[in-house]
This record gives C-alpha cells, sequence and structure tokens, in this order.
C-alpha cells in the first residue's frame, strides 16, 4: 500500500496518531504537502463522506475520522503555510448560522494564511450579524462564508442582506463556498464570489485585498 493510501485508510480508522506521523513521514520524504493533503486526507475523508451519505458509518465514525484529519492538518500546517509574511489584507471568516461543519472553513483558513491574508476566524453556527459586526470592527475587506448544508446555505443571503442594511455592502466583498454551493447559487443570493476549493478561495481574496 502506498503511503498515500496508508494515510487515507487510517484516516478512515479514525486512528489520529497514525495518520501524524505518516504524514510526517511523507514531508520527511519530500512528498509535496498539497499531494499529501489531496491524496492522502481530503481522499480518507471524502471515502467517509460516501459512507455517511450510505449510512455504512455514522456520526461518532465520522467525528473521530474528523478528529484524524486534524491531526493529519496540524502537521501540515507549517508548509502550507508560509510564516513571517506581512498580511495584505483581512477576511473575516465563518460557517454560517446553524452549520457546525469546520473542517473545509479550517482549510481555507490555512489557504488564506498562507497567501499571506489576516483571517478573523469567527467559527462555526456564525449568525449573519456577527460577520458584520468583525468585518467593520477589523475593517476587512473580504467576508467569506462557508456552508455545508443545503438547509444552511441559504443564510448566505443573510450575510449578503445584513451587509445592505449595515450599509457597508460596497466596502464589502462577500465570498461563498462550501458542497453544496454553486457560482449560480452565489449569483442568485447577490454575493461576490463563489470558489470550490480553498486554494482557489485563498488566490481570489488574495486578489482582491491586492485590488487587481
Ligand atoms: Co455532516 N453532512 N452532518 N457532519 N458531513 C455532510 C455535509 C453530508 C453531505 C453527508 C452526506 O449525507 N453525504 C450531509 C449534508 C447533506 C446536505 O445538506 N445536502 C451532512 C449531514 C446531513 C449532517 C447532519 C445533519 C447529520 C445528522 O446529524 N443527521 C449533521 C449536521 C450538523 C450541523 O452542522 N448542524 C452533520 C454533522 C457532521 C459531523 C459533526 C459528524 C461532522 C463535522 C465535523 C466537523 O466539521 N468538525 C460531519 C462531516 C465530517 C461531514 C462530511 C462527511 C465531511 C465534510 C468535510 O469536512 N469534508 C460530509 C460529507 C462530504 O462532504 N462528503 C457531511 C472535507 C472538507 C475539506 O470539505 O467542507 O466541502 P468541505 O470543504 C471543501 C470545499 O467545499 C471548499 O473547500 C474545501 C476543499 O478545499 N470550501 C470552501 C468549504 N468552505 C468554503 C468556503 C469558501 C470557498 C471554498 O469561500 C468562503
Amino acid at each position: 500500500m502506498s503511503l498515500l493510501n496508508e494515510i487515507s485508510t487510517f484516516l478512515q480508522q479514525g486512528r489520529a496518531k497514525n495518520v501524524k506521523e505518516l504524514v510526517q513521514k511523507a514531508l520527511d520524504e519530500g512528498m509535496d504537502p498539497k499531494t499529501i493533503l489531496n491524496e492522502g486526507l481530503l481522499d480518507g475523508m471524502s471515502i467517509i463522506g460516501e459512507k455517511f451519505k450510505n449510512n455504512e458509518v455514522y456520526v461518532p465514525e465520522v467525528l473521530i475520522a474528523a478528529r484524524a484529519m486534524y491531526a493529519g492538518m496540524e502537521v501540515l500546517k507549517p508548509a502550507l503555510t508560509e510564516t513571517g509574511v506581512e498580511s495584505i489584507g483581512k477576511v473575516v471568516l465563518g460557517t454560517v448560522r446553524g452549520d457546525l461543519h469546520d473542517i473545509g472553513k479550517n482549510l481555507v483558513k490555512m489557504m488564506m494564511e498562507g497567501r499571506g491574508l489576516e483571517v478573523i476566524d469567527l467559527g462555526i453556527d456564525v449568525p449573519p450579524e456577527k460577520f458584520i459586526e468583525a468585518a467593520k470592527e477589523h475593517n476587512a475587506q473580504v467576508i467569506a462564508c462557508s456552508a455545508l448544508l443545503t438547509t444552511t446555505m441559504t443564510e448566505m443571503q443573510n450575510v449578503v442582506e445584513a451587509a445592505k442594511e449595515a450599509g457597508i455592502r460596497d466596502q464589502v466583498t462577500i465570498m461563498v463556498g462550501g458542497a453544496p454551493v454553486t457560482d449560480n447559487f452565489c449569483k442568485s443570493i447577490g454575493a461576490d464570489i463563489y470558489k470550490p476549493d480553498a486554494a482557489s478561495a485563498a488566490e481570489e481574496a488574495a486578489r482582491v485585498c491586492q485590488g487587481a
């Protein structure tokens, strides 16, 4: 079994310690951190997701797999993010109200920090007003909302409306993402940018902050 397959398998089994060790081993062998992320950690998480959908595994198994995912991400973080980079802009990031999924959001954060952005992470289950308050307080250029549920993605429209009501809509770029979100949905709610993955979200946020 290849190292990446082993990482994926251990992640599915929720064996955080093994995942951590193997991610470190892969890094020590000079493997590209993005390959480790995509073909090891995210591969395992997506297999767990498929099994979850088919009722082959349940919430506890998914949670321990998520814990193993974090253990691996922690080891990868320094390799994915450049340290000591001067901030090129500020992003307020959170998972919308009613939604507790944070793995994708945390990846977005990691990638954004790696691009030299300062990220104000509001966590999960974030009400629209909190996004707005934080954007005003920190003078952020971007509000970035993540949602993983079809029932919570509609909260993104409330963030857009709250920005209008607070009079900051033309000062802030609203970016949306997460598995059920699409470009059409983004347009339909009046948000500015949809990006399908963490790396392109970070690239776009950096572009916005640099006024390119
Ligand atoms: Co949840 N869950 N979950 N879950 N869960 C999904 C999302 C689901 C698709 C599973 C399924 O049925 N196949 C399904 C949603 C169905 C739907 O709405 N269409 C689902 C469900 C139903 C639920 C519950 C309702 C289950 C229940 O209790 N009956 C419940 C809801 C709780 C709540 O939020 N209120 C629930 C709970 C949970 C756990 C707590 C057990 C756990 C979350 C743990 C955690 O996050 N700390 C969990 C997990 C782990 C999943 C799956 C298996 C994996 C999600 C994940 O982390 N993927 C998921 C199935 C799946 O997605 N295949 C599932 C890896 C992550 C890196 O991907 O977050 O998509 P993702 O991020 C991607 C992109 O989307 C993008 O970048 C990342 C990749 O680079 N991205 C952005 C994300 N945010 C972005 C923002 C951007 C741009 C890009 O710009 C701002």
